[in-house]
């Protein structure tokens, strides 16, 4: 039996030797980032790279701040403070090597929920100069069809009336914003890691209609303060399960409570437009360029609408992994057409990038069955993740008339697969904000074949176009009567 470690600082030197730790003095280490969500993602992306970047001689300025923001996030906060900071990244090849790293570069931690005026000080303080956010697809509170900030959801308006003691990303940085300014402090950049195209144009655009709405004085400071890159960021981040925490103890001997799995791929391109100094990320993989749009557009349209066309319509033929989805010769397929004929037609040239190669190695990359992803992961919150993944392809191929029925049928998949029951009787969560509204239509839509269609916060205008509702219709009905699998085989032949 092997000795069994507990993770935290004291204990660091007495891991075993192929996992690697950090090899700079973390107590030297000064907080210059202080990141919004620090969940699975951020563990295995930025906080990676940052790590790396901290190991370059006389880097000391870069450490990251982490910030629970949200009472669910609790869990994550307890888990940091106990093992100071330090969790490990299990990284696993197809071929099921595994590769252990310690990771040391979040070496602050908050609680937003206890702490309010602590996160406020610190993104206030004057060291800190990029403020990282991960806060999900959803966490941005626009109206996908619209682009509308959404000032009437409950927890905005809190902020508005308690500016005080904010519950979201958007108060948070309003109230500390204003301080800085009133204190006299530089501005800094506000970086989102989120999976939406032109995600910093957005995140300035959202808490520009926030802060007119709560503090209209402070937007000219934030004009000419703060800048707002966009980036493209990429890593596929399971959710960590008992089984890893257990896997990770009989491989090397750690007790972590929290380790993050990922896949061996990593990729992050920004625009390079910080206003108040940056890491030097470009040494450890980094690319920087003047224009993020066709990695973003790329990466978004094929990776993460691949995701969803493997997940929604695998977890209705009751796949519960999406390396057994694209394991499956159909799915692969319908998955190869897709990007193929409906979304590479529509993509820019993406500079470095051979599109082929790049495909190919999405089908690899999901058909990692070490990494066990979940398609459940795939299909939750899928009305955040949609309207940004797939129905801007919809739109681009219906204004060029070219080929609409691959993404149809996902559509039609999704609203199938939001009545709760898969097609071999399971029954499962819906795991969405919309879920109720999701729920009532797909289930509506077996008389009124375009009540999902019709939910206008996600689809907006689209039921108006014939050419698309005929093909939705046509791939709800198969569904309804001949199941995906048949309805797969139908459109692979086309
Ligand atoms: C996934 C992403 O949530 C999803 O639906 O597509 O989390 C995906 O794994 C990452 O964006 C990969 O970079």
């Amino acid at each position: 039996m092997k000795r069994v470690i507990k993770l935290n600082a004291k204990n660091l030197s007495l891991l075993p030797k192929e996992v690697a730790i950090p090899a700079y003095d973390r107590s030297k280490i000064k907080t210059g980032i202080v990141h919004i969500g620090i969940g699975g993602f951020h563990r295995a992306h930025q906080a990676f790279y940052t790590d790396q970047v901290l190991h370059r001689n006389s880097v000391k300025d870069w450490g990251i701040c982490g910030i629970a923001l949200l009472a669910g996030d609790r869990k994550i906060f307890d888990t940091l403070s106990d093992q100071d900071g330090l969790y490990t990244l299990m990284t696993t090849e197809p071929d099921g090597t595994l590769t252990a790293r310690v990771i040391g570069s979040v070496v602050e931690y908050l609680f937003a929920p206890d702490n309010t005026s602590a996160v406020l000080g610190k993104i206030a303080d004057p060291d800190i100069k990029i403020i990282t956010l991960t806060i999900t697809e959803g966490g941005y509170n626009f109206n996908a069809a619209t682009g509308d900030f959404l000032n009437d959801e409950p927890s905005i308006q809190w902020d508005l009336k308690n500016p005080k003691n904010p519950k979201t990303v958007f108060g948070y940085l309003t109230q500390a914003l204003k301080l800085r300014r009133d204190r006299g402090i530089a501005g800094l950049t506000i970086q989102s890691c989120d999976n939406i195209q032109k995600n910093g144009d957005t995140t300035r655009k959202m808490l520009l209609a926030y802060i007119k709405e709560a503090e209209p004085g402070l937007i000219d400071w934030i004009e000419k303060n703060i800048t707002f890159p966009n980036s493209m960021v990429d890593r596929i981040t399971p959710v960590t399960t008992p089984s890893d925490i257990d896997n990770l103890k009989s491989a090397y001997g750690i007790e972590d409570k929290w380790p993050v799995v990922c896949e061996p791929f990593i990729q992050w391109v920004i625009e390079d437009i910080y206003t108040n100094g940056r890491p030097e990320w470009e040494y450890v993989g980094v690319q920087f360029v003047t224009d993020v749009g066709p990695y973003e557009r790329m990466k978004i349209s094929l990776l993460n609408a691949g995701h969803s066309l493997l997940g929604l319509p695998g977890a209705l033929h009751g796949y519960s992994y999406i390396h057994e989805v694209v394991h499956d010769q159909l799915f692969a397929i319908f998955l190869c057409d897709f990007m193929d004929k409906e979304v590479t037609p529509i993509l820019d040239e993406v500079p470095g990038i051979n599109l082929d190669a790049y495909k190919k190695s999405l089908i690899e990359r999901f058909g990692n069955s070490q990494i066990k992803d979940k398609v459940a992961r795939i299909c939750h919150q899928s009305s955040a993740k949609i309207p940004k993944f797939l129905l801007p392809t919809i739109m681009e191929q219906l204004k060029a008339g070219g080929p609409v029925n691959r993404s149809a049928l996902v559509i039609a998949a999704w609203c199938r697969y939001s009545e709760g029951i898969d097609e071999v009787g399971n029954k499962y969560q819906v795991d969405d904000e919309m879920k109720e509204i999701l729920q009532e239509k797909a289930l509506l839509s077996h008389k009124d074949h375009l009540a999902f269609l019709r939910i206008e916060s996600i689809f907006g205008d689209l039921i108006n176009s014939g050419r698309f509702t005929d093909t939705y219709i046509d791939a709800l009905l198969s569904l309804y009567n001949k199941g995906v699998i048949n309805c797969i085989k139908d459109i692979n032949i086309k």
